[in-house]
Formats: structure tokens, C-alpha cells, sequence
């Protein structure tokens, strides 16, 4: 049961606006199911959107000799485990970064307060923390499995509708020290898709029937063992066997393989 539908009223921090040490107070508060202030939510909400414009549909990171870079996979709202694993991999800084890999909302309950705080890390330590879109960063999947109706009752539709607005300028993939390709979905139902087509594609757009083939592919595809592709039985993307990932990979800059199907790992 949600707080909403047992009656009990949402609380609420004072307005403190965005500096690194209201992060830090909001994870606080969030553990006791009191949220930012509106206001302060909008504006971290406008702020993470307009550091997202600046990035390139395809991200390539650089990290330094000696630090470390955490990928975590799908967190669907699950917000004791987001604060978990912040708890077990340390705080942000250039030497101990995260890539959060898609799928931060909607199926939990918390998904507010994921998304929220993921785009306040990102907000506060822009270059320690890297954020990849899923296929649940999508408002239609946003009504279907839940994040949309959790917004309207801990905020209101406005939030949502800046949600959406930072979760449209997320990169699409990132390229980590030019040897690992990191995605949420996975690879092209088509061959002899380069690097630099996934650079090209106007991400700024919900994953739709219009969009790209190649967008929906990086979304929604899922590797298989079996070699070659199918159908996905999941609408966007395909599935796509050991095979495609090598051939994909061969045009690529890469030094050594991609691995894909690691998105589910965590540490
Ligand atoms: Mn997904």
C-alpha cells in the first residue's frame, strides 16, 4: 500500500535549494519517507536536465589510472538497495565513480526517490557520476508500470513532467576508457552499425513507434546464448546471440571485447 492510499499526508523538507550538502540531508530525510521540497526537486530536476543537453548521445569516459568505476544495473525504485550499494561502494568522488545503467524507475515503490537522488548525485558531482537511459526512462512506460501515478501522489504532474523532461536528454550508451561499451538494451538488429551511428542519433525524443530502429535497439535488445538474432518478445529491440557481439564489436575501437550482457552486474 502506498502512503497516498493509506491516508497518510507526504511530508516534506523546507526549501534549502540545491548545494552538495542538501544531497546528503535528502538521503536522510528520504530514509524517514520525507521528500525534498517541491521546489527544490524542480530545480534539481532543471539542473540535471540541462547538464544531460550538454552530454553526447554517446558518452566516452575517461577513467583515471588507479579509480574506480561502479556500472549498476536496472534499480526499478528499489531504494534501499540504491542506498546499499552507495553505502557498500562509498560516496562519489573522482576516484570512485558510478554509472548508473538505466531503468532507475517504475515495478518499486520508491521510484521518486531513486531517480531523485541519482539526478542530485549527478547534480553534484557531475564528473563522478554517469547516468545511462534505460527503456523505463519513457513516460508511456512510466503510466503502464507505476512512476507516473507515484509522482502525482508524492509531487504532482508538473514533476513528472520534468522527470521526463531530464530522463529525454540521457545518453544512450557510454564507452568507458575506449575498450568497454556500456548499455542499458544492447545491440543493433542490423549489422555494420558503428560507434559514431549510435554518436549520430537524436536521442532528445521518447522511444517510440517514430523514433530510430537503432534507438529502441540500444533500449530494449537483450543478449541470448543461442548465435544470430530473433524477434524480442518484448516489442523495441531484438535478441541477439555471442556471434553479434563479436562481429559488432570488430569495427569498434575497441581493445578487447564488449560485454554486454554484464549489465546485470553490480559490483
Ligand atoms: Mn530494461
Amino acid at each position: 500500500m502506498t502512503a497516498a492510499q493509506a491516508g497518510v499526508r507526504q511530508r516534506y523538507l523546507p526549501r534549502m535549494g540545491v548545494f552538495q550538502d542538501s544531497v546528503q540531508q535528502w538521503m536522510e530525510a528520504m530514509q524517514q519517507r520525507i521528500l525534498p521540497a517541491k521546489e527544490d526537486a524542480a530545480e534539481v530536476l532543471m539542473r540535471a536536465a540541462e547538464l544531460q543537453q550538454q552530454q553526447p548521445t554517446l558518452v566516452k569516459l575517461q577513467v583515471p589510472v588507479g579509480a574506480t568505476l561502479h556500472v549498476v544495473g536496472d534499480l526499478h525504485g528499489q531504494f534501499w538497495d540504491l542506498l546499499h550499494i552507495l553505502q557498500i561502494c562509498g560516496d562519489p568522488s573522482p576516484q570512485n565513480q558510478y554509472l548508473f545503467n538505466g531503468d532507475f524507475v517504475d515495478r518499486g515503490q520508491y521510484s521518486v526517490e531513486v531517480a531523485l537522488l541519482l539526478l542530485s548525485l549527478k547534480v553534484a558531482h557531475p564528473m563522478a557520476v554517469h547516468l545511462n537511459r534505460g527503456n523505463h526512462e519513457a513516460a508511456r512506460m512510466n503510466a503502464l508500470y507505476g512512476f507516473m501515478q507515484e509522482t502525482e501522489q508524492k509531487y504532482n504532474i508538473e514533476i513528472f513532467r520534468l522527470f521526463t523532461e531530464a530522463f529525454k536528454n540521457l545518453p544512450l550508451a557510454t564507452v568507458v576508457n575506449e575498450s568497454v561499451f556500456v548499455v542499458h538494451g544492447g545491440l543493433s538488429s542490423k549489422d555494420g552499425v558503428l560507434l559514431r551511428d549510435i554518436a549520430a542519433l537524436d536521442r532528445r525524443r521518447e522511444p517510440d513507434e517514430a523514433a530510430e530502429q537503432l534507438m529502441l535497439d540500444l533500449l530494449w535488445s537483450d543478449p541470448m546464448d543461442s548465435p544470430g538474432r530473433q524477434p524480442s518478445p518484448r516489442g523495441g529491440g531484438v535478441l541477439f546471440g555471442p556471434d553479434v557481439t563479436e562481429s559488432s564489436s570488430a569495427g569498434w575501437v575497441f581493445s578487447q571485447s564488449p560485454k554486454p550482457k554484464e549489465r546485470q552486474s553490480v559490483f
